[in-house]
């Protein structure tokens, strides 16, 4: 019997449209004990049993089936996030993804593409039920790898940070904060460090995997060379002592192993570290204690990393006014909060420009589905060649991002930050 055979026989193959499809990967999502320390456990949803779920490559142009097996008693979805994949497989079912109802499965085939440094979460929402959506444990990373790969480096190793034991920090549940941090699913100091060898380049793929909140890194006594942002090689690599993401933002950076010792790779904040949000870089055959010094005060800006060539005209504009509200939602894009926002209408085939107007006294990551743009100005500042499909506009700024509209079909635009999406953040882009 084949394998084909034997999974239809045991009801593992799924159909989907119409035509029985073997998985190439299959994510069990299911309720875990994770171990973020010794004897330290916190119940939340995984992958897999996992926390972060499985990393996942995939081949550029290559298909692949994914399996989905829900083994709650909720619906759920996997959003595979930077891609430009169809709406009826990308994870979000406001785009048209059909849901996985609990205790079902379904198996979504896609192509990936691009290649770089993409993860996949759940798109579920939240509300007021901190256990749901983003500040679960359900999120990973997938690499999509291009054909050929430049290199440049010796090994990877994957940063992924993420926060436990959320609560409602003010007195209105207007936001969330957490006691507890982690690095790739562990307290600092509670998994195992990160071995490195003196000489060596060390390509670390990093992605802020909060549902909330905004991070900061840094590893004294050495330098980041940043060659990507969300998985997008950038046009001026830079050598930075801080790398800072906000929710659902990735940065791709190179440290040339030249310190010798013991450092804490970690978060500038030392509340936020001593909770945890920290992971322990070791050099071959040196000992004592894992060792912290403040980085010196750095100014993160995207411009930074692109160049200043003048970006071709946009052949249309849309305009995204994000405004505070206080009528049981929280946001509003263009005056109306999700579902009743307008769709952003863009032109097909076209270079579109998409405007963000911030009139509230928060930054906001926002997040556009199925698309890469190009930061084209940011706070009064035009730049270039820097390519996301996040971007945190600063309270009381404008910024503009252009993408071409070449993948026809309903695209979710929504801030990342899960308490911001549930309460209005949230539209529809469509051509
Ligand atoms: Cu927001």
């Amino acid at each position: 019997m084949t394998r084909r055979e034997m999974l239809a026989l045991a009801g593992c193959g799924t159909l989907a449209w119409g035509k029985e499809i073997t998985p190439d990967i299959t994510l069990r999502i299911g309720e875990i004990k994770a171990e973020l320390a010794p004897g330290r456990f916190v119940k939340t949803l995984a992958y897999n049993g996992q926390v972060p779920g499985p990393l996942l490559r995939m081949s550029e142009g290559k298909q692949v089936a994914v399996e989905v097996v829900n083994e709650t008693n909720e619906p759920e979805m996997v959003h595979w996030h930077g891609f430009h994949i169809p709406s009826n497989v990308d994870g979000a079912h406001e785009e048209g993804t059909p849901m996985v109802q609990g205790r079902d499965r379904r198996t979504y085939a896609f192509t990936p593409r691009p290649s770089g440094t993409r993860w996949y979460h759940t798109h579920a929402m939240a509300g007021h039920n901190l256990r749901k959506g983003a500040y679960s444990g359900q999120y990973g990373i997938v690499i999509v790898e291009p054909r050929d790969n430049p290199g440049g480096y010796d090994s990877e190793v994957p940063i992924v940070l993420h926060e436990w034991d959320p609560y409602f920090s003010t007195d209105m549940d207007m936001d969330v904060d957490y006691k507890t941090f982690s690095i790739n699913g562990k307290i600092l100091g509670a998994g195992e460090p990160v071995r490195v060898q003196q000489g060596r380049r060390v390509l670390f793929r990093i992605v802020n995997a909060s549902a909330t909140m905004q991070h900061r890194l840094a590893l004294p006594g050495h330098s980041f060379d940043v060659v990507a942002l969300d998985g997008n090689a950038i046009t001026t690599p830079r050598s930075v002592p801080v790398v800072e993401l906000a929710p659902g933002e990735r940065a791709d950076a190179i440290v040339r192993m030249s310190n010798p010792g013991v450092w804490i790779l970690g978060e500038e904040d030392n509340r936020q570290r001593n909770a945890g949000a920290g992971i322990v870089i070791e050099y071959a055959n040196a000992k004592g204690p894992a060792r912290w010094v403040a980085p010196p005060p750095f100014n993160w800006d995207y411009s930074a990393f692109g160049g200043s060539q003048k970006v071709p005209e946009p052949d249309a504009i849309i305009p995204v006014v994000i405004e505070p509200r206080n009528d049981g939602n929280l946001w509003a894009i263009n005056g109306k909060s999700f579902p009743n926002t307008d769709p952003l209408m863009a032109h097909p085939g076209a270079r579109n420009r998409l405007i963000f107007d911030n009139r509230s006294d928060m930054a906001h990551p926002v997040h556009l589905h199925r698309h890469t743009f190009e930061l084209t100005r940011f706070a009064g500042k035009s730049m270039s060649g820097v390519f996301k499909d996040v971007v945190t506009i600063p309270a009381r700024k404008i910024v503009e991002v252009d993408f071409t509209a070449d993948n026809p079909g309903p695209s979710l635009f929504h801030c990342h930050h899960q308490f911001h999406m549930d309460f209005g953040f949230m539209a529809l882009m469509q051509y």
